[in-house]
This record gives structure tokens, sequence and C-alpha cells, in this order.
């Protein structure tokens, strides 16, 4: 109830912050994207994450409001780190479906990039299976104007959904982002390791990269690079980090 009650609030009284989960590369090691997070500093709860509110934000419509502010500050962030000269990287957004289903999103996209001087390759836009799934006009549409804007597209949760892979083909994703549940268990569980082996295949036969998630391991790490893994984003090599924290990792190194 404190939450149902405070979501209509907490965009107007700026309680909405993202966090930053870096993705490196496994060959080079190097911070080459993000994952933006959002996090809600409810003011009695404290700090929640997106499993305590993203469900309700979407039955109540707020999801739209909330994904353009997610927009706002995704593109007033990176170009921060470009205004500080630091490396530059692309930022993953995360997308809802009822969001993707608004016409204004590519407009939406288009006016923060413009704002913020940047042009759409610095955005990586996830959307789930089921968004990509979805064979309406408006959806093709969306991603083939996001596509033009040089934004690059990445399936979440690969595999968790309900996939076709001749849509894979069609919409020519250019990350597939192996679920973090496929990824705990590996090397030991064999049926995971077959799994996250198959998706690393499909995808390089399709020109797609691979992101793993929820890398915690060494012993993780090392089956996904023998694999031919493209990035890791995981507790591993950081959790995500409030904006400051971020920063200071690129500016530094993993
Ligand atoms: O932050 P956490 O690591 O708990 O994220 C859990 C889930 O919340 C992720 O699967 C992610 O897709 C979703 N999520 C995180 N940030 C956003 C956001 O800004 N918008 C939407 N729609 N989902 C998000
Ligand atoms: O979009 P998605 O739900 O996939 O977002 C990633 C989620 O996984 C976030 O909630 C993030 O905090 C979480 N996460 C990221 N790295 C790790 C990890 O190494 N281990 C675990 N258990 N969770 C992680
Ligand atoms: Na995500
Ligand atoms: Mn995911």
């Amino acid at each position: 109830l404190a939450i149902e009650s405070q979501l209509r609030f907490a965009l107007d009284r700026n309680e909405f912050l993202l966090h930053y989960q870096p993705q490196v590369e496994m060959a080079s090691g190097r911070i080459v994207g993000a994952e933006a997070l959002i996090r809600w500093n409810h003011p009695t709860l404290g700090m929640l994450g997106p499993a305590r509110f993203i469900e309700v934000a979407e039955e109540r419509g707020f999801i739209v409001q909330i994904g353009n502010w997610v927009i706002a500050e995704a593109c007033a962030q990176i170009a921060r780190w470009k205004s500080l000269g630091l490396p530059q990287i692309g930022l993953a957004i995360n997308l809802s479906a009822l969001q993707f289903r608004q016409k204004d999103l590519t407009a939406n996209l288009e006016e923060a990039l413009s704002r913020n001087g940047l042009s759409g390759d610095s955005l990586d836009i996830e959307v789930t299976e089921s968004v990509v799934m979805e064979d309406a006009e408006a959806t093709v549409d969306t991603i083939e104007r996001m596509k033009a804007m040089g934004a690059q597209l990445s399936i979440d949760d690969f595999g968790t959904g309900y996939s076709s892979l001749s849509y894979l083909k069609r919409f020519k994703a250019d990350k597939l982002k192996i679920d973090r549940s496929f990824v705990q268990d590996i090397p030991s569980d064999l049926d995971d390791t077959a799994i996250a082996r198959a998706i690393i295949n499909m995808a390089q036969n399709l020109n797609m990269k691979v992101v793993a998630e929820g890398v915690e391991t060494v012993e993780q790490w090392n089956f996904l690079a023998a694999e031919g893994c493209d990035l890791v984003q995981g507790y591993l090599l950081a959790k995500p980090l409030p904006a400051e924290e971020f920063t200071a990792l690129l500016a530094r190194g993993i």
C-alpha cells in the first residue's frame, strides 16, 4: 500500500535514480558499456529495487512517464561522462512492453539525445523477448526507427521467454543477454552449460554479440571466455553502482 499510494508522487518528488552496472569486454577486460538500473529512494521504505515497484507501475500506467524519465536521465548522464572526457561507452536502458507501444517513444528518444548533443549510438535499448516477438506494425516501426537512429538493440533475459528464431533474424538484434538463471550454475550444471554454449554459438552465427548476465565467479568467466562470449556483466566485476561510484570506476578502469 505504501508503494501504490506513493508511486504517483515519486516522479514529482524526484525520488528515482539510476544505478549503473559495467559491461566488460572479455577480450580486452575493458568497460565498454553499462546498464542503467532504476532505484526508488522511497520516503519511508528506503532504497527500493525495480522488483518492488515496476510491476505496479506497469499496471497503473506510470511506467510510461517513469520510462521517459529514465531516457532523459540516461542521456544527461552520458553527456556528463562525455564532458569529463571519460572513455565513451554505450549505455543500456530497459524499456517495458507498454512503453515500447507508445507512439511517441522514438520522438522522446530523439529529443533526449539532441537536447544533450548526443547521437543514437550512445544508447543500447534492452527489451525482453516478448516485446520483439509482438508482430504489431508499431513494434516493427519502432525498432526500425531506433536502429536508424543508430541505437543498439539488446534482447534481455534471453532464453526465459518465448522467442521465434526467425524474428531474431528479422529484427537483427545487436546483442543477446543470456539470462542470469543460465549463468549461475555453469560450469557444473551440464544442462545450463549446454544452453549457454548454444546461445553463444547461435549468436555468433547470426552476427550478434552475447552478454552474459550475473557472472559471479572466475570459473564462470573462464567457461564463457572459452566459449567465445563477448561481454560480461555481474558481481564478479561490479554490482550496480550509484552514478558517482560508477564514474570513478570508469575513470580508473576495472
Ligand atoms: O536492478 P535490478 O538489478 O534489481 O533489476 C531487476 C530488473 O528490473 C531488471 O530485469 C531490469 O530489466 C528491470 N529494470 C531495471 N531498471 C529498469 C527501468 O528503468 N525500466 C524498466 N522498465 N525496467 C527496469
Ligand atoms: O534487466 P535484468 O533483470 O536482467 O537486470 C539485471 C538484474 O540482475 C539486476 O537486478 C541486477 O542487480 C542483478 N544482477 C546483476 N549482476 C548480478 C550478479 O552477478 N548476481 C546476481 N545475483 N544478480 C545480479
Ligand atoms: Na535489463
Ligand atoms: Mn536480464
